[in-house]
């Protein structure tokens, strides 16, 4: 195998969205055993090679010829070497291991108090369907793949799936939590630092489970506000005739069917809602930008994009009729 395609997994630990750089307090205990870890690991290479230098330099006669292994204090060395350091090294890791895990209120039984939901976070085959469900409902909206938080806040996510089991990973800001149909998990996250953090689904779902990206946007709570504000709006009327007759064929075709968009007639729900579409920064579950060229790739080719994806490629339009609906969904900010 070639040799920079072997260490390509340890480039993780230069990513920019590294879990060694975390930016919240239960990422900080994650990296924490996570250096523990590294550091151990790179003791015990200098132990191996110690192993096998040494014998080597000091060897006297042939390996026949060897004194007995108690002379010199050898047992005393296997007792400590071999028994009581890495018992000590070992429950360590157990003890910290256990503090990170004490991060991780699994389901509803165990979760802790004072935990409140302030998103639900629902896995599809393959993308991140989030709700915000607000203090009633004029205030709850749905948006898909990129979830908005108010910086220095916990903020407590619910997470389940419609389909198999999905996994929720970000790794700047928490552990691996599954989401698991028919069960609910429980998970409470914190950015320290403004930022936009990125994530992945880290449990195998099917074909497209590389192409289900997810993003975290930390703001600072006024901007977090103005955001929920925004998307509890109903949707931007069309303006001008391109997105006028954009909408139309959005409403008339098989769009509808499957996506929704506030304050109009489509209330598809198995697909991301479009609400304000444009005000994302990427689609398909964050693996295309959010522009004219990939949204008309994306109607017509979506199969080509992400194949097997849950949505088919739509080609009855003509190029204005193409133009005339992408101009309707990059107005709905
Ligand atoms: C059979 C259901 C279905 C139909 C019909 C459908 N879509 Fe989709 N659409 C989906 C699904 C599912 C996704 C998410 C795919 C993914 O990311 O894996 C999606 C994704 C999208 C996205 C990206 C959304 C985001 O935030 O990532 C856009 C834009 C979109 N569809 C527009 C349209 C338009 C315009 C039409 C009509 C011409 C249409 N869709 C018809 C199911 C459908
Ligand atoms: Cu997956």
């Amino acid at each position: 195998m070639n040799f920079v395609a072997t260490l390509a997994p340890y480039s993780i630990m230069f990513a920019p969205n590294s879990a060694l750089k975390p930016v919240g307090p239960a990422a900080d205990k994650i990296s924490h055993l996570a250096w523990l870890m590294i550091i151990l690991f790179l003791i015990t290479i200098v132990v191996m090679a110690f192993l096998i230098v040494l014998p080597a330099i000091f060897r006297r006669g042939s390996l026949e010829e060897h004194d007995p292994i108690d002379v010199g204090g050898g047992q005393t060395w296997i007792t400590v070497g071999g028994f009581i350091v890495p018992a000590i090294v070992l429950t360590f890791l157990f003890v910290l291991g256990l503090t990170a895990m004490s991060r991780f209120p699994m389901h509803e039984g165990r979760m802790s108090s004072g935990m409140h939901v302030q998103i639900r976070l629902t896995g599809h085959q393959w993308w991140w369907e989030a709700t915000y469900p607000g203090d009633n409902v004029t205030q709850q909206f749905k948006t898909a793949n990129e979830l908005h938080i108010p910086v220095g806040q916990p903020v407590d996510i619910e997470l389940d799936s419609k389909d198999v089991i999905h996994s929720f990973w970000v790794p700047q800001l928490h552990g691996k939590v599954d989401l698991v149909p028919g069960m609910k998990n429980y998970i409470r996250i914190q950015a320290d630092q403004p930022g936009t953090y990125g994530g992945t689904c880290a449990e195998y779902c099917g074909a497209q489970h590389a192409k289900m990206r997810l993003l975290v946007v930390a703001q600072s709570p006024e901007d977090y506000q103005a955001w929920l504000e925004g998307q509890r709006k109903e949707s931007a009327l069309p303006e001008g005739p391109q997105a006028t007759h954009g909408q139309q064929l959005f409403l008339s075709g098989p769009c509808a069917n499957c996506h929704r968009i506030a304050g109009t007639l489509a209330g598809g729900t198995v697909a991301p809602d479009l609400t304000h579409l444009a005000s994302r920064q990427r689609i398909a579950a964050n693996t295309y930008p959010n522009d004219k060229a990939h949204l008309s790739a994306w109607i017509t080719q979506a199969q080509s994009l992400k194949p097997q994806c849950q949505m088919p490629n739509l080609t009855q339009f003509n190029g204005i009729e193409l133009g005339d609906l992408v101009a309707y969904l990059q107005q709905l900010k």
